[in-house]
């Protein structure tokens, strides 16, 4: 049965009217998109999409500072950066991962048939915590976007609490000629972000939940079905609908990365090669006071992460967000996974507060 939710009214339900379908269901192929209601939208006045190429938002290696991602991140939403990875390195991810496409090739909910996912790659593929996850640039942006450290008075004290961002999610996505393109859409929606129209300048990234970081594993073209995006619609409002002559087209070379927020409406296009296969992997940190878009927890093997320092574990999200989050017998998880880990307090600081000041 599913949840009956026309009482969860939100800004965004309020704008629809959903009426039963008359006339039987058209089903499409994807189960999760066949048709079984009407709705009437109220759409927003739409914000022009951005006419840019894909120079606007490329830098190079030696470019790339937090600083300028966030920049780029804030103007289109997107950040190229060529050749951040060494083909040395992406063949060893590549190297890493082929047995794990191997294993999903002949899974039977694949959609379409022609794409094949490893999902969850943080827990079967240290590689990808070691490259990947842990690349510095992807810490320092998820760093200056998504980290939390608050203040909160505690009786006669001020305590300090960290909440680090976590992996959200990190699947490496492999498509072959024939399969059709996916539908627009926001990878934000597992937070129910609501979007409200933003200006560049208003911008902040307080109205962001993940960040997405895409690795090119192999070239990707606009013939091979490179990720299409519409840069800018970070800005739109919630219910502004997508269309896809708005769409540029994220042409990587293999060791290329972008950065892109999940706010940011994109989907994989057509693979209209006869024989080319384009491999990505996207790595989404999240906000650690959310969930994890992949459960990481439910077939966790221990001994696994154990292989993973410290700084590691708590971007797998096997750490506390303070106070209190995601304990186990109210310590943080480290304590039982790290060995030697000790912690007195769940919090990051505590202070006693002298005088207040204006
Ligand atoms: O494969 C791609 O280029 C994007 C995939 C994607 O957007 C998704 O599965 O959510
Ligand atoms: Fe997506």
């Amino acid at each position: 049965m599913t949840f009956p939710y026309t009482n969860c009214t939100t800004t965004t339900l309020n704008r629809l009217q959903i009426t039963p379908l008359e006339t039987s269901h058209e089903v499409s192929e994807t189960p999760s998109l066949a048709e079984t209601k009407i709705a009437k939208v109220h759409l927003p006045t739409a914000i022009p999409a951005l006419d840019v190429s894909p120079t606007a938002f490329t830098l190079t290696k030696e470019e790339a500072t937090p600083d300028a991602v966030m920049e780029l991140l804030r103007k289109y939403g997107i950040c190229t950066i060529k050749k951040l990875f060494d083909a040395s390195e992406i063949d060893s991810i590549n190297e890493e991962l082929d047995p794990l496409f191997e294993l999903k090739k002949n899974d039977p909910r694949l959609f379409p048939k022609e794409t094949i996912r490893v999902t969850n790659t943080v827990s079967k593929s240290p590689i990808v915590v070691n490259k990947i996850l842990s690349h510095p640039l992807n810490l320092a942006v998820a760093h200056k976007a998504l980290d939390q450290a608050n203040a909160f008075w505690i009786g006669n004290n001020i305590n300090i609490g960290t909440c680090p961002a976590i992996v959200s999610s990190s699947i490496a996505f492999q498509i072959s000629p024939n399969a059709a393109c996916q539908a627009l859409h926001r990878d934000d929606q597992s937070d129910h972000n609501i979007r409200y129209p933003q200006t560049y300048e208003s911008f902040s990234f307080n109205s962001e939940s993940q960040i997405g970081f895409s690795v090119a594993l192999t070239k990707t073209t606009r013939q091979n079905g490179a990720t299409r995006i519409i840069p800018g619609s970070h800005l739109w409002d919630h219910l502004q609908k997508p269309n896809e002559e708005d769409c540029i087209y994220n042409e990587m070379e293999k060791g290329d990365a972008t950065f892109m927020l999940a706010s940011v409406l994109h989907s994989a296009s057509s693979n209209l090669t006869k024989d080319e296969v384009r491999r990505i992997l996207i790595l989404f940190m999240g906000r650690g006071i959310y969930r994890q878009k992949e459960n990481i927890f439910f077939n966790a093997d221990l001994e696994y992460f154990k292989q993973f320092s410290v700084e590691q574990l708590r971007r797998l999200g096997f750490a506390m967000s303070e106070p209190y989050g995601n304990m186990v017998e109210l310590q943080d998880p480290l304590v039982k996974i790290k060995e030697g880990y000790r912690r007195t307090t769940n919090y990051s600081d505590i202070c006693r507060v002298n005088s207040q000041y204006e």
